[in-house]
């Protein structure tokens, strides 16, 4: 709980004509109850959301050489070369295929570096990012 809701909650008590659920007689523990049938719920220990997460992809073409994607996606993507070769492969016979799992800052990344790779040595690949 923020203490932002801990204020608005003490306000809205107050202008219920309500104690404030602070003022006790009794020591008070996080989740104890007033005697009201109400209870401020707290969490001490820190709870970390799940970072959403995104596939980067890479799109087939006509153009860009087989060596030339097998080597993007051992530099970029720290794929062996025996699975760089099979991602290739699934891209060049699908149309599409996954080189990775990421955050989205990290998937962004990738996706710049593989574009702006591709563009430095002319050849049309394209990497795009998706939400899983
Ligand atoms: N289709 C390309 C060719 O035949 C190879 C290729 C594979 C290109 C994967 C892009 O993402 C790609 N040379």
């Amino acid at each position: 709980m923020t203490l932002t809701s801990i204020q608005e909650g003490a306000a809205s008590r107050a202008e219920r004509g309500l104690r404030p659920v602070v003022a006790a007689s009794t020591p008070r523990g996080p989740g104890d109850d007033d005697r009201s049938g109400t209870a401020i719920i707290t969490r001490t220990k820190p709870r970390a959301k799940r970072p959403s997460l995104y596939r980067v992809l890479l799109l087939n073409d006509d153009y860009t050489p087989m060596e030339f994607v097998v080597h993007v996606v051992e530099r970029f993507f720290n794929k062996s070369h025996d699975d760089a070769y099979q991602i290739m492969m699934h891209v060049h016979q699908n149309g599409v295929g996954e080189c990775g799992v990421f955050t989205y800052e990290v998937a962004e990344t990738k996706v710049t570096q593989v574009m702006d790779f591709a563009r430095k040595h002319q050849h049309p690949l394209q990497c795009v990012m998706e939400k899983k």
